[in-house]
């Protein structure tokens, strides 16, 4: 099993790592991978709802039911998190349990669960941090269009104020969206995600609707907060790696800067602009005061990182790319190189420090919490029933490291949040991807604490790790 020692070890002398004293740690889930209850009080039906549904899309026909009947169990998990000392927890509102329809009628009930969590949470003193869209889009609105559809944003606006109306005297911390990159280049350009289409423009139409979604909420919320909420959009993030610059640069475009930008006011970068092989179809979608829309102001932004992408040109100055990065003349993606994770994901926490830092750069001041990092493995229950997740408490500890290397490097970052808190339902993988520092077993929603979760569970106590090794 891994050395997990106590925190002697941080009063016999070994050299530690400390955090800043209001440093935020906790962890991150979302609804459709943890709550089940697909149908239960008035929810209506997402689009990873009817992809699950559609034979060949998850892994093993996996659904969102009952993934770890969060929904019924979220007191005895805030129970556990607060077991682990969380100080923060960031959870996902599904917009279907709010709005079963997309739009109009409210469901009282679906308000009332998150009313029920949230209380929960600060029962227990453990600070909320909201999420109102991560992935699980209402049907009806796929079925006008989805994100193609530009209403879908000004709807998204309307159910964020619904939500925020309602949990806005107890929760302070929201974010608008997590991950639209992911939405609409997963979910629209090569389709491995939620709705399933597979088309250029429509990924560009849905990035640029994902964006107005984020700027008219912000502006909603702006509008109803007091000052002391902070506002916020989460972001996908990669080092991108490679000996050609030109090579990195496109990639890094793609990648990082096409969605951030805008954000930070600074509009769409148009060197990816003339990379891409649809420049005019995105050109097309933006209309007159979006960019300003896209540009509110946001208090803080949320970093997800797993792993670094390395790039290479190819020989072929014509040959463009498929898959995510579609649409790039002239690179490639290459294989992670080193320990890769049980997903195939290369583990290199120095990739980690320096996006911080440079990322930190590139915002202009605007603070950093990383709200996701994580990694999967295929971890078991051993006969004494416990979980020994050496591999995943070494990536945690390098990862923690590499946030406090980049925080001594100049990087303004407020928290740290490991995704996920349990083992849940990973996409278009199904069951089959373990990322939870929790272990559930999903025949008997039995929830056994992994040492990754004890080793986070320390360095939070301590505020800080040692600087070396892996014991905690
Ligand atoms: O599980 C996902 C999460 O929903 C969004 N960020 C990446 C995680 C791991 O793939």
């Amino acid at each position: 099993m891994t050395e997990l020692t106590t925190d002697a070890d941080v009063e016999v002398g070994r050299e530690v790592l400390t955090f800043p004293p209001d440093f935020l740690w906790g962890a991150a889930t979302a609804a459709f991978q943890i709550e089940g209850s697909t149908t239960a009080d008035g929810r209506g039906a997402s689009i990873w709802d009817t992809f699950a549904a559609t034979p060949g899309k998850v892994l093993a026909g996996d659904t969102g039911d009952p993934a770890c009947d969060h929904y019924n169990r979220y007191q005895s998990d805030v129970d556990l998190m607060k077991s682990l000392g969380l100080a923060a927890y960031r959870f996902s509102i599904a917009w279907p349990r709010i709005q079963p329809s997309g739009s109009g009628k409210v469901e009282e009930r679906g308000l009332a669960f998150y009313d029920r969590l949230v209380d929960s949470l600060l029962e227990k003193d453990i600070q909320p941090l909201a999420t109102l869209y991560h992935w699980d889009l209402p049907q009806v609105l796929e079925d006008f269009g989805g994100w193609r559809n530009r209403d879908t944003a000004y709807r998204f606006a309307e159910y964020a104020a619904i939500v925020h109306e309602r949990l806005g005297d107890r929760v302070q911390a929201w974010t608008t969206l997590n991950e639209p990159w992911v939405s609409a280049f997963l979910g629209y350009g090569n389709g491995i995600h939620a709705p399933g289409v597979t088309d250029a423009v429509a990924s560009l139409e849905a990035a640029h609707h994902l964006l107005l979604a984020h700027g008219l909420a912000t502006q909603a919320l702006r509008a109803q907060a007091p000052e002391s909420h902070r506002l916020s959009i989460v972001l996908n993030f990669s080092t991108v790696w490679g000996d050609d610059a030109e090579a990195v640069r496109k990639v890094d475009g793609l990648q990082n800067r096409i969605l951030l930008d805008p954000v930070l006011g600074r509009g769409y970068p148009l060197d990816v602009l003339q990379d891409t092989t649809w420049l005019g179809d995105w050109t097309n979608v933006v209309r007159d005061g979006d960019m300003e829309t896209i540009a509110t102001p946001v208090d803080w932004i949320g970093v997800n990182y797993y792993n670094p992408t390395r790039v290479a040109p190819t020989a072929d100055p014509d040959f463009v790319t498929a898959g995510p990065h579609a649409g790039l003349r002239g690179v490639e993606i290459q294989p992670g190189q080193g320990e890769l994770t049980g997903f195939g994901w290369e583990q290199n926490a120095d990739a980690f420090t320096e996006l911080l830092v440079r990322l930190s750069q590139h915002v202009d001041g605007i603070p950093l919490v990383v709200t996701e990092n994580g990694s999967a493995f295929p971890d078991v229950v051993d006969p004494a029933g416990r979980v020994n997740d050496v591999q995943r408490t070494k990536y945690l500890l390098d990862h923690v490291r590499a946030v406090h290397r980049a925080i001594s490097e100049g990087a303004d970052v407020r928290g740290y949040l490991a995704w996920s808190l349990l083992d849940n339902f990973e996409w278009a993988a199904g069951y089959s991807q373990r990322f939870g520092i929790v272990h559930v077993d999903f025949e008997t929603q039995q929830r056994t604490i992994k040492e990754s979760a004890v080793a986070l569970s320390r360095i939070i106590g301590q505020n800080g790790l040692p600087a070396h090794g892996y014991t905690v």
